[in-house]
């Protein structure tokens, strides 16, 4: 099965709909190189100061250098991309919100090899999610040409609907070969890796994933981003990392507070949702 492969004027339904059907989706040259570009020299000092994994998983010629929302002005803008956010609002439309999940450069060095096949969600403690039922929808942008031999992700097409927990190889899977710009999708359950790096360059690859709200975060944005820069951020993005509740009641402040006024200093409010409308929701895709 080919990796469905997009221009950049596609829709977010349309590459949802890939998603449903291959797990996985390309969409070449997104943004310009320039964007990624002045992401990699925000975030400069940090690559450099990043040790290489200290595992077979995160790899040991591998830096993962996170705290983008921090760190980079750029990655935010790209966080809140519009067919980001439409595309991954339709895949997980089935839970009542979504949140921010992690925002990590993956630096593949040279000599690095194939990364275990695997899921990502399985970073749930390996919970059995029902197969069709997606937790998570996932990004890495192409910071430069990602190629077969520099490490490019691989991907099984379809296999988002494979069983669970299996042990599969690097032959099974496809190079996501894009240039720099381009967008890899694929959703939590899709088998994949970080690709083997057999040239002499490395691979950095900018992810940046999004999960059900009613699931823990992989990365914790409370901390990662200082409560002094959050005040500065848009509200929409302080949504998105999480100053919102999740579902109807998921991370209140004391006396049921909403978060987002808590950290705006603002003590009106509450952090509750509507959970008539919820309870219709579920009571609906029950049906
Ligand atoms: O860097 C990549 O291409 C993929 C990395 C990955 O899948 C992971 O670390 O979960
Ligand atoms: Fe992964």
């Amino acid at each position: 099965m080919p990796i469905p492969r997009f221009s950049a004027t596609v829709s977010g339904a349309e590459v949802a709909a890939a998603l449903q059907t291959d797990g996985c989706a390309v969409v070449e040259r997104l943004v310009s190189q320039d964007i990624l570009d002045r992401a990699r020299s925000e975030l400069q000092p940090h690559l450099d100061a990043t040790p290489f994994g200290p595992d077979d998983f995160t790899g040991r010629r591998t830096r993962r250098t996170g705290g983008l929302i921090a760190r980079s002005a750029t990655c935010r803008e790209l966080v809140m991309h519009p067919l980001v956010l439409d595309t991954v609002g339709t895949v997980l439309q089935h839970a009542t919100t979504f949140h921010l999940h992690l925002t990590q450069v993956i630096a593949i060095g040279p000599g690095e090899p194939g990364q275990p096949i695997h899921r990502d969600q399985w970073a749930f403690d390996f919970f059995p999610f029902p197969s069709g039922y997606e937790v998570q929808c996932n990004t890495i942008w192409a910071m430069n040409d990602f190629t077969a031999a520099n490490g490019a992700t691989r991907v099984i097409p379809g296999s988002h609907r494979l069983e669970d927990r299996l042990e599969l190889t690097h032959e099974q899977a496809a190079a996501a070969e894009m240039p720099a710009g381009s967008l890899l999708f694929y959703t939590g359950a899709l088998y994949h890796g970080g690709g083997a790096n057999t040239s002499t360059v490395t691979r950095y690859g900018l992810n940046i994933t999004y999960a059900v709200s009613w699931l823990r975060q992989e990365e914790n944005q409370y901390l990662s981003v200082p409560a002094d820069l959050a005040r500065t951020l848009p509200v929409p993005l302080l949504r998105l990392i999480g100053y919102a509740r999740g579902a109807y009641a998921l991370g209140y402040v004391d006396d049921m507070r909403d978060p987002l006024n808590v950290l705006l200093g603002d003590n009106s409010g509450v952090g509750l949702g509507d959970l008539n409308a919820a309870t219709a929701r579920a009571r609906q895709s029950e049906s």
